[in-house]
């Protein structure tokens, strides 16, 4: 091992799995299925057993494809509820895509469903459509590498982040909401979260809204220069952070016992970040080894060097990490927004000295992205075809945290105008915020690049999620796909539950 280079131990790796699979290669049809498992599993959180939900594969929790590989994948239901899930990132037929009953149902418990597909590449993810199942840890990486990835002399790590509570969903869903009404929405009788897309709280008819007092509403430091109202916004208080989490996890684990990856003196590394929060955005933070950040939602962009960088809830990050020659140890963190807690991971070499670091630090980190500053440095290695724009389309996206209601174009889930198109057609959305809080947004089966911050016109990252802040307009262009129903959401799940959440409706070609 100490006599091969890390590209000679890859290439190595990489010709013994070829010739494993060549005589079953030459037999496409009848490589077998991968299997994968939604069942339970007990975390330990700063020392505490936790029971919460997971997918998982052959080799742990979640998916590695190998370049080319197809998407084929056999999804068992071990839990004794019933689920779907969705596979972030990637590009299914519509009725693969994973959300309830659009158009298949939940998998019943002991039910397995078959799933095949062309894979996409990049830094992916994999999580129940059912909010509060994805709030219970339903959630686990999906990477499909490429040859390029295989041939590179560098280390890959995955730093899957997400936040964690020991009360259920059910409750944590009751205390943002104010105490009243979850699971007892439009459908009085249907049971909380289950076979609804959105999963859950109906329209919200009927609810009292009168406990919202003592809703943790975040700090507000240092907002965008396009604000400098010092936490104000046209003299209201931008919200952040609208649940105080347990605990907040990398690779399932605190910074109480984090995972330490073994690395070279020297090596260069390909970090992964997956925010799987629920509804928690984070800066990650590289420290003082050089870095760049290389991909975003899986495509490439125009590397950006840097040491900090965020990312909202379903959004990823690839950073290039390049480390010092000498040994040691170099934290990975990622920083709530706009509060003091941290989770993270360590990079060390062997024999180096590792640290304990709190799981608070000393001062709170920014809001993240008020600005759009980060979205406006990214630029994509491979932007959309020039052409006409067929269609346009406005999103208003609004809401308060009291009533506890969110909604795009004045409506939730149930009430929503469908967003139109045909297969095919150059598309643009704008979405325009007009609440106090940020909303990552979420389209399903389709790429998209971000064309315009705030009215002005840029060629930006590809993506298949972008953060909206507040009082703030972003414009993203796609090509209309399959025709079908497509789900576009927020992914803060307590703002998906209250049915934030309308669909693309693609039809056929004329
Ligand atoms: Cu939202």
């Amino acid at each position: 091992m100490n006599t091969l280079s890390r590209r000679g131990f890859l290439a190595a790796s990489a010709a013994a799995i070829a010739a494993a699979q060549m005589p079953r290669l030459a037999f496409a049809q009848s490589v077998a299925p991968i299997s994968l498992s939604a069942a339970t599993r007990t975390l330990d959180i700063d020392g505490r057993a936790a029971t919460v939900f997971g997918l998982a594969g052959p080799g742990g929790q979640g998916l590695v494809l190998d370049p080319s590989q197809r998407f084929r994948v056999d999804l068992s239901n071990d839990l004794d509820v019933g689920t779907i899930i969705h596979w972030h990132g990637q590009i299914p037929p519509n009725a693969q895509d994973g959300v309830p009953d659009m158009p298949m149902p939940l998998l019943a418990p002991g039910e397995t469903r078959s799933y095949d597909f062309e894979a996409r590449p990049g830094t992916h993810w994999m999580h129940s459509h059912v909010p509060i199942q994805e709030m219970q840890q339903l959630a686990a990486p999906l990477i499909v590498r490429t040859q390029e990835d295989l041939a590179a002399d560098r280390q890959e790590v995955v730093m899957f982040l997400h936040d964690f509570s020991f009360k259920s969903p059910e409750e944590v869903l009751a205390e943002i909401g104010g105490g009243h009404g979850v699971g007892h929405g439009a459908d009085p009788g249907a049971p909380a979260a289950q076979g609804m897309p959105m999963g859950g709280m109906g329209a919200m008819q009927g609810m009292d809204h009168s406990a919202m007092g003592g809703m943790p509403m975040g700090n507000m430091p240092s907002m965008g220069g396009m604000m400098g109202m010092g936490g104000q916004m046209g003299g209201m208080a931008m919200d952040l952070n609208d649940y105080d989490w347990d605990a907040y996890l990398a690779n399932d684990r605190t910074l109480s016992d984090p995972e330490v990856v073994r690395v070279e003196r020297g090596g260069r590394i390909r970090l992964r970040v997956i925010n799987a929060a629920a509804a928690t955005v984070f800066w990650v933070e590289t420290g003082t080894a050089e870095a760049r950040l290389v991909a975003v939602d899986g495509h490439a962009v125009q590397p950006l060097a840097g040491s900090r960088f965020g990312l909202a809830m379903g959004q990823r990050l690839d950073i290039e990490i390049d480390l010092p020659n000498e040994g040691g140890a170099w934290p990975i963190l990622a920083l709530r927004e706009g509060a003091r807690e941290r989770t993270g991971l360590i990079l060390a070499t062997q024999g180096a000295e590792v640290q304990r670091l709190d799981a608070v630090a000393p001062s709170e980190a920014p809001a993240f992205d008020t600005d759009l500053a980060q979205e406006a440095r990214l630029i994509t290695l491979n932007a959309l075809p020039d052409r006409p724009v067929d269609r346009s389309q406005m999103l208003m996206l609004g809401g308060s945290m009291q009533p506890y209601v969110w909604t795009i174009n004045g409506a939730v889930w149930g009430q929503h105008q469908p967003i139109t198109a045909r297969s095919g057609e150059r598309v643009v959305l704008s979405f325009h915020n007009m609440s106090m809080m940020a909303h990552p947004m979420h389209l399903h089966g389709h790429v998209f690049q971000i064309v315009g911050l705030n009215g002005r016109r840029v060629a930006g990252a590809l993506r298949d999620t972008v953060h909206v802040p507040p009082m703030s307009m972003v414009d993203v262009a796609l090509d209309a796909g399959e025709a079908a129903r497509w789900m576009l959401h927020c992914h803060h799940m307590p703002h998906l539950a209250s049915g934030m959440m309308t669909e693309f409706a693609v039809t056929a070609s004329v």
